[in-house]
């Protein structure tokens, strides 16, 4: 026997031992792209019906302040290094098709740490952290299994993407580093992917804890032609009552990321996994509005917040989220600490029971005992949310105080209200949806009646909504020449606690905080690596590759 054979085998019979009295909870993430804070229904929309996810976020911990990077790459590379993005050279535009970019070897991925825990780990859909090379694609960093794409986006219909500029375009679909174009053509993907996901969790091994990343393409755009549906015509009579035919475009592709949540609730409960899962349900950046006038808008809502994706404007960073586990304290609850993406890495690993001095230098704060209820107070005080020294943008949260600078044409404020007389939001249909019934079996109000759930879940929806912070704004057009502060030159300051949407400028007023906000960025900005560019290696066309966007490059190919 070589001696790898041996260590193999006693790694087996480690895993076995630990395995047997494992009770680490299983990890489920669910990931989706582009969603505008409005677009929900627990925040106070009418517009388009979200029962599964509103029951999820009802029966859990809503987490009011989740704060995101504003963009997919920046935001997924913290995610996945619990570091802010500047000490990556990831802060500035996500990775284009093409080009050489990944997110840097030497990182050791939220996977990773999670298999060093006995974990197995999964991710489906997206990943956008490079794939220039084999060694920088998910299998290689630490997924067990990927069944996606390795750039921003893809057709819903046959996993396509193109260049922005249109001129090149390949399939991106891989199941653990092999061609799968075929699974997602004349499909659709959000389908695929639920689908995948059940077939995970159907045969896990439950011995053994799960951490499965479930990263969707909705509700991102898909370049120019927008979104797409499953059933255009069935779709245009469902929403007929959306006035904009894009929105309705956008109502269909968010029912049906609606539905996979309730398909993925129900497999982990008919798998007994659900008792001790933790499901996070996150936007990876705000909304791509109709005013954000690029081209992958997708007519998101971020309404009442201020500005949209690629900005660091509330819109753009503070995003979508909610939790639910068994383990989490404070159920039915509004939680309004300040939490950032960079957080999931050491919160994961403490609740897999791993000890977060282990993971050496990073920004994410440990959230595991605040949510479980075992720290009175939350141990995060203070929030980069990036510096782009290329654009110039910036912003940074201490306390009740942000302190922002941003480019003009971010940060308009725009999206559907959802609140017209016409909309009715109807809780009846939440409390009815099989989500809610298998959440609540889980809590000790299972003989509690309906009016007292409904009743419940409306003042959570009250709470979770936050008009009421914004009333300047609620009457105020589309409009950036409107009376809401300019935060282009020298930036703005805002009591960021009281006024969520960034209305009224109070750094001339308080130039002491100003000053301590400064400094906190001066001490950033001196570990920030320079970004990240896009340059597209013509070498990637998908015409080399049997039309598949693929690593192109290999470590021979370097040799000088
Ligand atoms: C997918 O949709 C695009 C855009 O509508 C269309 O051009 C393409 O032919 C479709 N692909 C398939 C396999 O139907
Ligand atoms: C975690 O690791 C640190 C440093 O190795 C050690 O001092 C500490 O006691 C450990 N904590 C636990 C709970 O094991
Ligand atoms: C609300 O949802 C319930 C349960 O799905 C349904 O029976 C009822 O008709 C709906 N009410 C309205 C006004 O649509
Ligand atoms: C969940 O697990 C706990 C502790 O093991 C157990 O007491 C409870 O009955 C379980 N609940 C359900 C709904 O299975
Ligand atoms: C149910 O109530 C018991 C006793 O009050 C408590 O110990 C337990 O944590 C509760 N379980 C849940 C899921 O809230
Ligand atoms: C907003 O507009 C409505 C209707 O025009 C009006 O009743 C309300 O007072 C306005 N609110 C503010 C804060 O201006
Ligand atoms: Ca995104």
């Amino acid at each position: 026997m070589k001696f790898f054979e041996i260590l193999s085998c006693l790694c087996v019979l480690l895993t076995s031992i630990t395995n047997a009295v494992s009770d680490k909870p299983h990890i489920i993430v669910l990931v989706i792209d582009d969603l505008g804070w409005n677009d929900v229904g627990f925040h106070g929309s009418n517009e388009i019906p979200t029962p599964n996810i509103d029951a999820l976020a009802y029966n859990g911990m809503i987490l009011n302040r989740h704060y995101t990077q504003p963009t997919c790459t920046p935001s997924r590379a913290a995610l996945m290094t619990g570091k802010y993005p500047i000490r990556l050279g990831m802060q500035g535009a996500p990775i284009g098709e093409g080009s050489p970019n990944a997110l840097p070897l030497d990182e050791k991925l939220l996977p990773q740490h999670l298999k060093d825990l006995g974990y197995s780990t999964s991710l489906i859909g997206k990943w956008h952290l490079g794939y220039y090379k084999k060694e920088c694609t998910p299998i290689s960093r630490g997924f067990d299994t990927h069944f996606g794409y390795y750039n921003g986006w893809i057709r819903y219909n046959d996993s396509v993407v193109f260049t922005t500029d249109g001129s090149v375009s390949g399939i991106d679909a891989w199941e653990n580093n092999q061609h799968a174009g075929e699974k997602l053509r004349n499909k659709y993907n959000t389908d695929v992917f639920t689908d995948e996901a059940i077939n995970i969790i159907k045969a896990h091994d439950t011995e053994k804890p799960l951490f499965l990343d479930l990263s969707f393409t909705a509700v991102h755009a898909i370049g120019n032609s927008r979104l797409q549906v499953r059933d255009f015509q069935q779709n245009e009579k469902q929403f007929g009552y959306i006035k904009d035919p894009d929105r309705r475009m956008f109502a269909g592709v968010l029912s049906a990321v609606d539905e996979s949540v309730g398909k993925i609730i129900e497999a982990l409960h008919e798998k007994s996994m659900l008792n001790n899962s933790i499901v996070l349900f996150i936007a990876d950046n705000g909304g791509a509005t109709e005013d954000s006038k690029g081209m992958f808008r997708n007519t998101a809502s971020n309404w009442p917040l201020r500005g949209w994706k690629t900005s660091v404007a509330e819109g753009g960073v503070r995003g979508v989220a909610t939790i639910w586990s068994t383990m989490i304290k404070k159920k039915n609850f509004v939680s309004q600490k300040i939490f950032h993406l960079t957080d999931w890495l050491p919160t994961f690993y403490a609740a897999g029971g791993g000890n977060v001095s282990n993971l050496g230098q990073i920004d994410g704060i440990n959230q595991w005992d605040h949510l479980t209820g075992k720290a009175a107070h939350s141990p995060r005080k203070e929030v980069l949310l990036n510096i782009d020294e290329v654009k110039g943008d910036e912003a940074i949260i201490v306390g009740n105080w942000k302190l922002v600078k941003i480019l003009k044409a971010t940060t308009e404020f725009g999206g559907s209200t959802g609140r017209e007389d016409e909309y009715n939001y109807n809780m009846s249909s939440v409390v009815a949806t099989t989500t809610h019934q298998i959440l609540n079996s889980y809590s000790n109000k299972t003989n509690e009646d309906t009016n007292k759930t409904t009743h419940q879940f409306w003042r959570i929806r009250n709470h979770a909504k936050i008009d009421k912070h914004c009333k300047n704004r609620i009457n105020d057009t589309n409009n950036e020449n409107g009376p809401h502060a300019k935060c282009f030159q020298e930036g703005c300051l805002f009591r960021i606690n009281e006024d969520h949407c960034e209305f009224k400028d109070l750094s001339k007023k308080r130039v002491e905080v100003v000053s301590k906000l400064r400094r906190k960025l001066v001490k950033y900005r001196k570990a920030l690596v320079k970004q990240m560019t896009n340059i597209y290696d013509p070498n990637s066309d998908p015409k080399y590759f049997h039309n598949y966007w693929s690593p192109w490059i290999s470590d021979l190919m370097k040799v000088e």
